[in-house]
């Protein structure tokens, strides 16, 4: 395949290699498609200097590569953006949003006008800084954060997969393609991702890097020297590189990927703010306005004409025409599904209602649970719930990065999914748990899967930036973290958090359960299923925690907060306690209780939805009498609940290694100090 190498040109003092390089191209006569991705390049431009800020380069460097794409593989139509069948387009490196909207824009999608581009990063404007998913149905996830994209995209590849071994080929066949920068492709998680994509063999994963070899600092030989295609190759992708300015280059390429049983990295040489006479090849035209004169002077260089947000008829025409290629694909299909016998199961799938009496089984395990009482670690309750649930709800699907038998994530007789049998209903996702939690996001986002998985609640550091993006994104995704505190023992305080359920509770929207037994375990999960309007944690014990609760009728995790043991006469104090803690602050009420102090024990296991219940209810839970909290994790956020005259009952800092029990006597949680500090305060 022909490819150019645009800055081995001869170059003199005055003129780079890019600039160079951008001449000779320029010279060219203008093809058609070059003035369709033109058009791209100027809006923008336009977009940028109306918004007096943003990120000319990318759109500018990459519209020949994506107009490639857009009108001649990217399976859709712009007459419906959400059909379950499309290609999935992931613009990993977001902050190129414009990229993304001018062809919203151009191809004819409702709700892209001239009038949004114009608004383009302004307040309410579906145009905004990043893509923001939800701004338009078009926008398939919110990107800005580096490596993000293609790890998500890596999930929608094997959503795609599984569904197509669930519900045959002939509903679901699409592939997922994504731009990618420099910055994605250094960012660790796409390693972790890039990994997972070959050994899954998601051979309909293609991914088109910005090869410009430009970043905000500059050249990105400051930082980089690796062969980056060699390194994709050596995971098993197949790579190519083009010159991303030359669209018949590129074509080769995009036919080649989509006959790959392997995924595809093509690194498009491209030079950033393409057309730009002074700024382009260089970090400037990275993330600011060209400035009028420049702006000018690159839609000149391109021999554009008209104002700001102007496209000539026939251009917008041929655009539009693209916007529709997918159009007939999409009424095929829509007619299979009609007379697919799997189609009420296909819709109710992808459209994320569960299915009827999905909770009759779980149901049935909480009351037994109740007779019972047994005395399990929550994270073995979890397994029983999960025993009840994964038969009942066939689009969950599993896993664990590499600790299955730790979390309990797993049930007999389910099988893993692997490249030969995408059937399968549980991953082994390796000792990847960011590329996990993203590739989970990604499994969401394409509907049709509830994924969840597992690792140890310390570990979900190594996943914080996915879970905010699904919990920013409204993600119905569950992870499950177990050996949540000291009570893990002899590993030690590498492994034992302290301060990682306030680091999780201070997530907008992600709902942190950290249950007390069997039974408010269930409940979570019953209440992370049902949630389809954002993430969910469970942390879990790794010990033993004996049975509190005696009936499972209502469930009263929903509410947050409740009252579990309520005291004898009028409360002189309320414990507060959440998971393997509420055991000792039932401990502490029996010795109150015994002393003559009514004492109330209120189990909390999931902050952000008691602070969702009205003031009424929090009053009353909470109650007036003296507070103290009680959970083997840091004090920070505590104050939410205690009031400033609360009393807490957890850990200083650190945790140490040893047998569990003595670690609680070491660090004082105990119901011994708790009936002490209470008696401090009360007496
Ligand atoms: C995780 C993360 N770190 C840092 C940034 C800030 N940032 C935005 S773009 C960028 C790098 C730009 O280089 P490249 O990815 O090559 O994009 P290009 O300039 O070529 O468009 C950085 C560091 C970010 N968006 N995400
Ligand atoms: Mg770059």
């Amino acid at each position: 395949m022909a490819t150019t190498e645009p800055d081995r040109q001869p170059a003199t003092p005055e003129r780079s290699p890019a600039l160079v390089a951008q001449d000779a191209i320029l010279a060219r006569p203008a093809t058609p498609g070059r003035r369709l991705a033109d058009a791209i390049r100027a809006l923008a431009i336009d977009g940028v200097e109306a918004a007096k800020s943003g990120h000319p380069g990318m759109p500018m460097g990459m519209a020949d590569a994506a107009t490639v794409l857009f009108t001649r593989f990217l399976k859709h139509d712009a007459a419906d953006p959400r059909w379950p069948d499309r290609d999935r387009f992931v613009l990993s490196a977001g902050h190129g949003s414009m990229l993304l909207y001018a062809w919203l824009h151009l191809s004819g999608h409702a709700g892209m006008g001239t009038d949004e581009l114009r608004r383009f990063r302004q307040l309410h404007s579906p145009a905004a800084g990043h893509p923001e998913l939800g701004e338009h149905p078009a926008i398939e996830m919110t990107t800005g954060p580096l490596g993000q994209g293609i790890a998500t995209a890596v999930g929608m590849a094997m959503a795609e997969r599984h569904l197509a071994a669930r519900f045959g080929k002939s509903l679901v066949d699409h592939r997922t393609w994504v731009i990618a920068s420099d910055g994605d492709l250094q960012e660790g998680i796409s390693h972790e991702a890039a990994s997972l994509a070959a050994h899954f063999g998601l051979g309909k994963l293609a991914v088109l890097w910005d090869d410009n070899r430009i970043s905000i600092d500059g050249d990105t030989a400051l930082s980089v020297s690796e062969d980056t295609l060699a390194r994709y190759k050596a995971y098993g992708w197949a790579v190519r590189r083009v010159d991303g300015h030359d669209h018949e280059a590129v074509a080769a390429a995009l036919t080649a990927a989509t006959k790959s049983r392997r995924p595809t990295l093509i690194a498009c040489r491209t030079i950033i703010g393409f057309s730009a006479p002074k700024k382009a090849g260089t970090a400037g035209s990275h993330g600011a306005p060209l400035g009028a004169e420049e702006a000018a002077a690159a839609k000149a260089a391109l021999g554009w004409e008209g104002g700001p947000f102007e496209v000539p008829a026939d251009i917008r025409e041929a655009w539009e025409t693209a916007g529709k290629r997918g159009g007939g694909t999409r009424r095929s299909w829509l007619k299979r599904l009609a007379k697919h016998p799997q189609r009420a199961e296909f819709e109710r799938a992808t459209a994320g209602r569960l299915p009827e009496r999905w909770d009759a089984p779980l149901a049935e395990w909480k009351a037994q649970a109740a007779a019972d009482r047994p005395k399990l670690a929550t994270r073995v309750s979890s397994q029983k719930a999960l025993e009840a649930l994964v038969p009942a709800v066939p689009e969950m699907i599993g896993g664990s990065a590499d600790l299955t038998g730790s979390n309990n994530t797993n049930v007999r007789g389910v099988p893993a999914l692997s490249a030969d049998s995408f059937g399968g209903r549980f991953v082994h996702w390796g000792i990847r748990e960011h590329g996990m939690a993203a590739a989970m996001n990604g499994m969401a986002l394409h509907g049709g899967v509830i994924p969840y998985s597992g690792t140890f609640l310390v570990f979900s550091d190594y996943m914080r930036p996915a879970i905010r993006l699904a919990a920013l994104m409204r993600q119905r995704v569950i992870h499950v973290l177990t050996h949540d505190s000291i009570g893990l023992g002899e590993d030690g305080p590498t492994h034992q958090p302290v301060e990682t359920l306030a680091a999780l509770r201070a997530i907008p929207n992600l709902h942190v359960f950290r249950p007390a037994d069997a039974i408010e375990t269930a409940e979570a999960w019953e209440l992370a299923i049902k949630r389809a309007d954002g993430p969910s944690v469970l942390a879990l014990s790794r010990q033993n925690l004996p049975a509190l609760r005696a009936e499972a009728g209502e469930n009263h995790t929903a509410r947050g907060g409740y009252v579990l043991a309520e005291a004898s006469a009028e409360r002189r104090a309320t414990l507060i306690a959440t998971g393997s803690e509420v055991m000792v602050a039932i401990a502490a009420r029996e010795a109150l209780e015994e002393a003559g102090i009514p004492t109330t024990v209120v189990s909390m296991p999931c902050w952000e939805l008691f602070a969702l219940q009205d003031p009424t209810y929090q009053e009353t839970i909470l109650g007036t009498a003296p507070r103290v909290g009680i959970e083997a994790a840091i004090e920070f956020g505590w104050s939410r609940w205690l009031g400033p005259d609360g009393i807490f009952v957890g850990m200083p800092g650190f945790g140490a290694s040893a047998p569990a029990e003595e670690l609680y006597r070491h660090f004082g949680i105990t119901a011994e100090a708790v009936v002490a500090a209470v008696r401090r305060r009360v007496n």
